[in-house]
């Protein structure tokens, strides 16, 4: 149910209903890859349910069988993620802190590619419910990015350090099973039930104590709080990194539709 009172959004769909409150990338050209935009009309959506004490639970997904494939590499500049004004100003420092700060749960239903800013997107969702054909993976190191804030600390407390590190390190593609044995997904379900097992875990919430909720996920939250110092930094880093040759070489051998060559970019020994 769309609410008159909502802005226009272009990027994304956002509805209500029966307590639940779903915001949907809506960029299927590029497998629903953000740019600022998107990620300022995500913001305004979710501040919209945060405010709505007729909504429990919060549902993170995308249009056309796909999740997302993080920043639009087709709008990076060599300053970043540039706006329709040419600026870049893409406030995902912003987004990972609303979906963690508001005190409702937040599912990220997965279905097709959960890859780059889009897999740290589902990461710091409560939970994720996939389909048996969602691909779950990192991409920085390839396409000259990283995201070294709650993208690598709440990303190794969840499936360990190891396995964290190979996840960026490798820049592999995990099955939705794969990542469910990994403790990565909650609950893998064929591709025709996702809707309804996702209404399920909802009404599951929307039954319990709102207050309980609220503060159990506060909880759970407080032990990586002091991310937001370290979020804070990395992606600092990152928007310098984007300004260099070798950052511009990942994004532009993407755009070129061959593989990166970093061979002439030294391993810094300090
Ligand atoms: O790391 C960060 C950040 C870190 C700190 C702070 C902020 C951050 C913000 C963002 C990010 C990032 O997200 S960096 C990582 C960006 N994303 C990627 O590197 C994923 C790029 N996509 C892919 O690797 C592949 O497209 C794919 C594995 C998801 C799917 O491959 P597939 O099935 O072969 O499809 P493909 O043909 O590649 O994609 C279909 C169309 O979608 C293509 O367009 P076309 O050639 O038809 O014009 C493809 O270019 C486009 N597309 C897919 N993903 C993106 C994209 N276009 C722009 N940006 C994308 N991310």
């Amino acid at each position: 149910i769309y609410r008159a009172d909502m802005p226009e959004f272009e990027d994304i769909i956002y509805t209500k209903a029966d307590g639940v409150a779903t915001v949907s990338m809506n960029r299927p050209w590029v497998l629903n890859a953000f740019r600022p935009r998107t990620i300022d009309e995500m913001l305004e959506a979710f501040h919209d349910a945060w405010y709505d004490d007729g909504i429990g639970v919060v549902v993170l997904t995308g249009e056309k069988s796909n999740f997302c494939t993080g920043g639009d590499q087709k709008i990076r500049g060599q300053g970043g993620y540039n706006d329709e004004s040419g600026t870049p100003r893409l406030q995902v420092r912003n987004l990972h802190r609303t979906i963690r700060e508001i005190p409702k749960p937040v599912i990220a239903k997965v279905d097709g590619y959960s890859i780059g800013g889009g897999h740290v997107l589902h990461v710091i969702c409560d939970l994720t419910i996939a389909s048996d054909r969602a691909i779950f993976g990192q991409t920085g190191p390839k396409v000259g990015s990283f995201d070294a804030g709650f993208g690598a600390m709440y990303l190794a407390r969840i499936v360990g350090e190891k396995k964290a590190r190979e996840i960026w390190y490798l820049c592999d593609q995990y099955s939705a099973e794969e990542a469910r044995d990994m403790g990565l997904v909650n609950k893998v379900v064929p591709r025709e039930q996702l809707d309804e097992e996702t209404a399920l875990w909802c009404r599951k919430i929307l039954a319990k104590s709102p207050t309980a909720i609220r503060f159990m996920k506060a909880g759970f939250n407080a032990d990586t709080d002091h991310g937001y110092g370290l979020q804070a930094l990395a992606h600092g880093a990152t928007s310098l990194f984007y300004t260099s040759d070798e950052a511009t070489e990942g994004r532009t051998a993407f755009l070129e539709k061959r593989q990166p060559d970093f061979a002439k970019y030294r391993r810094t020994p300090w």
